[in-house]
């Protein structure tokens, strides 16, 4: 007997809510394609709900400061260390909803899970740690500087890794003493309405937190147009990022921009083979390629070309994709938007005569009407290519070969993006040189680490957006800086 979608509601002043349209969006199984969730459909009038509610939990009313805004610093890393204890007891339960939701094999979802704790107990640490400055000036005063919260921040997640963004960026900005009003991505909210519900079993107070679910063109667009809100930190796509940008300009409010990449791998002909090709693979294949800071580009030293190829290509034959619950080397992509996304890019390298060196394989027994997308490793890819310049967000590696350092050099920078970069080289000159010059907020020498941990400030250059998150760096732009001059002669 089918079963009846199950439906969830949005969260607005530590309360689930069904949204005031009472419009529903279906959400999808990546792995089978079945409609098996609603949310709501939330409108400018629910966001409007929402940033009211963050609004009365920071400032309160008249000049006394809300329930949010008037606790002390150490009493939110308290908070915080409590919701990550939460999150690593509910590990599995997130796991599951996000290996559902956005097709994730369970390893990975659980990874995000843990990673989203370790943000709140990283956060939790950092919140009474954050200190100004006392700065020499003229003879009869006393200045300091204080890092104070914006005040309400909107946070726009994507559906690549909801629970690991939610964490860097919403556990920094609770940390600093902002209330958050999220706009989760369509596809991908469950496991963000079941860390609200953790949000407020731990005791953060109602408004502090709001999740409004719905489509990135209504309650997306109305998060980013609101007089209400002070800062937004988005992550998606280029296109999407500038109309935030747009909007948010047009109340004067800050924004950090994470806009993915086309990241580059520089493997040497010195480079160590055996570490260096697993890290390749895997730079490229995890989460099914769908990572903004994915190696989607190997540079190869010519010399060395051919024994990389060979090494590739074994690995690449032997990938395999299927349903998230059966755990293999990738999931499905996210939705049909994906994979089509990802066929015309691999079309158009066989109209252009690139090469399939290899390809992995989808799993006989997956659901027709899944998402899947086998990996693919392209050989020769001309760096002027769109292939080798525009970010395809599947499993999909390119590789391109350069004749000397400076060439290598020069096809690596010769994106409009700009967020991580990897080296595979033993010669240390070599490595300093490259790490100064590449063009890229992240550089990688001789590893490769997606992102990096919780503690390394991660954010890009030019397309690839700007502005840090991650590590203590965050903290810094999810506050603004006040300098108070005393004069005391
Ligand atoms: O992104 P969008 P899409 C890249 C990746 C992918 C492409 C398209 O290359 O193939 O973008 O993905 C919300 N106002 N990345 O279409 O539209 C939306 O609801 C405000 C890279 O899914 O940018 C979702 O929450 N918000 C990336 C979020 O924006 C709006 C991760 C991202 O959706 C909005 C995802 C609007 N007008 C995609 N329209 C990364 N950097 O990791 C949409 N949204």
């Amino acid at each position: 007997m089918l079963q009846a979608p199950e439906k969830f509601q949005m969260f607005i002043a530590n309360r689930f809510e069904p949204g005031l349209s009472g419009e529903q969006v279906p959400v999808l199984n990546p792995s089978t394609g079945a409609v098996f969730a609603q949310i709501p459909r939330g409108n400018a009038a629910d966001i409007d709900r929402a940033v009211r509610a963050a609004r009365a939990a920071f400032d309160g009313e008249g000049c006394a400061q809300g329930p949010w805004g008037r606790t002390t610093a150490t009493e939110r890393g308290r908070l915080l260390m409590k919701l990550s204890e939460a999150v690593l007891r509910d590990q599995e339960l997130l796991a599951l909803l996000e290996a559902r939701d956005c097709g994730k094999p369970l390893k990975q979802a659980r990874a995000d899970a843990l990673a989203l704790a370790r943000y709140f107990e990283f956060y939790a640490g950092a919140a009474d740690k954050l200190h100004g400055q006392t700065l020499p000036y003229q003879n009869g005063f006393t200045v300091m500087t204080i890092r104070e919260p914006h005040g309400v921040t909107g946070h726009i997640i994507p559906w690549n890794y909801p629970m690991q963004i939610f964490g860097r960026s919403v556990g920094a900005s609770l940390a600093v003493g902002n209330a958050c009003v999220v706009k989760p991505a369509e596809d991908a909210c469950l496991s963000l309405l079941h860390v609200a519900r953790l949000a407020a079993e731990v005791g953060l107070p109602p408004g502090a937190l709001n999740i409004v679910t719905g489509l990135g063109s209504e309650a997306g667009q109305a998060l980013s147009d609101h007089p209400g809100i002070d800062h937004i930190s988005f992550t998606g796509s280029p296109e999407t990022g500038r109309r935030v940008s747009q909007s948010a300009a047009a109340h004067y409010c800050p924004v950090t921009l994470e806009l993915g990449g086309k990241s580059p791998q520089l493997v040497f002909a010195d480079a160590d083979l055996d570490a260096a090709v697993p890290v390749l693979v895997n730079a490229i294949i995890q989460n099914a390629g769908q990572t903004c800071s994915a190696g989607s580009r190997v540079l190869v030293e010519a010399s060395l070309h051919e024994r990389l190829l060979e090494r590739l290509a074994a690995q690449f034959e032997r990938l395999r994709a299927g349903p998230a619950e059966q755990d293999l080397d990738l999931g499905p992509l996210v939705n049909r938007k994906q994979q089509q996304r990802v066929w015309d890019f691999l079309s158009d390298a066989q109209g252009s005569g690139i090469g399939f060196a290899a390809q992995g394989s989808v799993i006989e027994t997956a659901p027709e009407a899944g998402f899947y997308q086998a990996p693919v490793l392209l050989d020769n890819v001309p760096a002027e290519h769109r292939l080798a310049q525009e970010e395809i967000f599947g499993p999909v590696l390119a590789v391109t070969r350069f004749r000397d350092e400076q060439e290598a050099l020069r096809i690596a920078n010769g994106t409009d993006y700009g967020l991580v970069a990897g080296v595979w080289t033993r010669e240390g000159a070599r490595q300093f040189r490259l790490a100064r010059q590449l063009r890229a907020g992240q550089v990688f020498i001789n590893n490769y680490g997606a992102g990096g941990g919780v503690e390394l400030p991660f954010g890009g250059t030019g397309k690839s957006g700007h502005g840090r998150e991650k590590g203590f760096e965050a903290l810094y732009g999810f506050t603004q800086l006040k300098t108070v001059a005393l004069r005391h002669d």
